[in-house]
């Protein structure tokens, strides 16, 4: 199985990138003939040899782009963020960050702020669709390119960016199949609201109705600053309370970890495995550990994605056409593979997997 897994992780990825790289239909671009406009070669940033000129707002380093977030804590919004901080850097522009830390009231308030504050682009990363279209709304009314990651806008106006959130859940419950040849009780950890995780419940819902013999006894998830721990102690009386139990689906890494803990906790490594999503340095160590019940992963490199992002947006701001939506496509990660290829972070997973890193969705020509 191992060999057929490893194989498996490899054509998942490459395949999705095809799927990436043929959105052709475009959609809005920024009208602010400033962003779009040649500097000549005399505006390269340093460090990069232009294959077009570079944009003169980008070369007098005159770009402000506003990050606008739901979520900052765990392991999947700080690599997000450093992705997105990292791109910015190289582009020359400025990244304005705020957080509103799961306070959906809170987010839209930022948003309004950073139109009120005129940002050449704006970055919506997450958000409870009620709270947020509204103010997405008025961004696309007062003519800001806004970038539309993981959330439902409402509207077509914007760049959506999402990760292939169906292949995500497809590949992990592909793992839990076959591990259980499609007959076991499962306890499903979810939150709704979140469009990644409404995304993945999706295709949960379908794959119990397409196996009959996957029995979902019980259904936790909450979504703070303290996920993990607190999803820890919900599996924990949800195991005790179903000792048949096993397997988890835990479609966020946060979940995983947590379901993970309880299943240690409860010594129950051998008999209860762990199926989850999204990676980290942290995550590999806990999936590579030692009888660790946490046993595969679907994932994108979320620095990857937030540099994505921020090409999108900065594409706009030079008047460049984005596509209206651009999936990035997941890699299956067993812990197999990494044990096997002794990988242990997110720099040796991404060479190992090279499909991770997507230079080819949304290139800045500008930039080399
Ligand atoms: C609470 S939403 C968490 C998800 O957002 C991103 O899509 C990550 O993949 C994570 O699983």
């Amino acid at each position: 199985m191992a060999s057929r897994l490893s194989g498996r992780v490899l054509v998942a990825a490459a395949v999705g990138t095809v799927a990436a790289g043929l959105l052709t239909a475009c959609t809005q671009s920024s009208d602010d003939s400033d962003g779009g406009g040649p500097a000549g070669s005399a505006g390269t940033p340093s460090g990069t040899s232009s294959a077009a000129p570079v944009p003169t707002k980008f070369a007098a380093g005159d770009v402000r782009i506003a990050l606008v977030r739901q979520l900052s804590t765990g392991d999947y919004f700080e690599q997000w963020l450093a992705g997105a901080q990292a791109q910015a850097k190289a582009l020359g522009v400025q990244l304005d960050v705020s957080s509103a830390d799961n306070n959906n009231d809170r987010q839209a308030l930022n948003l309004r702020q950073a139109v009120n504050n005129k940002a050449d682009a704006i970055i919506v990363d997450h958000g409870f669709a009620e709270t947020i279209t509204p103010a997405i709304a008025e961004a696309v009314a007062a003519r800001i390119p806004v970038v539309a990651f993981d959330v439902d806008a409402g509207t077509n106006s914007v760049a959506a960016i999402d990760q292939n959130d169906a292949a995500i859940a497809t590949q992990a419950l592909s793992v839990l199949k076959q591990d259980t040849g499609g007959t076991a009780k499962v306890i499903y950890v979810y939150v709704a609201g979140f469009a990644p995780l409404d995304k993945r419940n999706a295709v949960w819902e379908q794959f119990k109705k397409d196996n009959a013999g996957i029995q979902q006894v019980a259904k936790i998830g909450v979504v703070n600053d303290n996920t993990a721990a607190q999803v820890a102690d919900q599996a924990k009386a949800a195991l005790q309370a179903n000792p048949d139990v096993t397997a988890i689906f835990a479609p966020y890494d946060e979940f995983a970890k947590g379901a993970t803990q309880a299943v240690n906790e409860l010594g129950l490594a051998g008999k209860v495995k762990v199926y989850g999503a999204d990676i980290s340095t942290a995550d590999i160590a806990a999936i590579a550990a030692p009888n660790s019940p946490w046993v595969a992963t679907s994932a994108t490199n979320p620095a990857n994605v937030g540099a994505v992002a921020v090409r999108a947006a900065a594409l706009l701001v030079a008047g460049h056409q984005v596509p209206p939506r651009t999936e990035i496509p997941p890699a299956l990660i067993t812990q197999r593979h990494l044990r096997d290829n002794k990988i242990e972070n997110i720099a040796r997973l991404s060479t190992a997997v090279p499909a991770l890193t997507t230079p080819d969705v949304l290139p800045i020509p500008w930039l080399s």
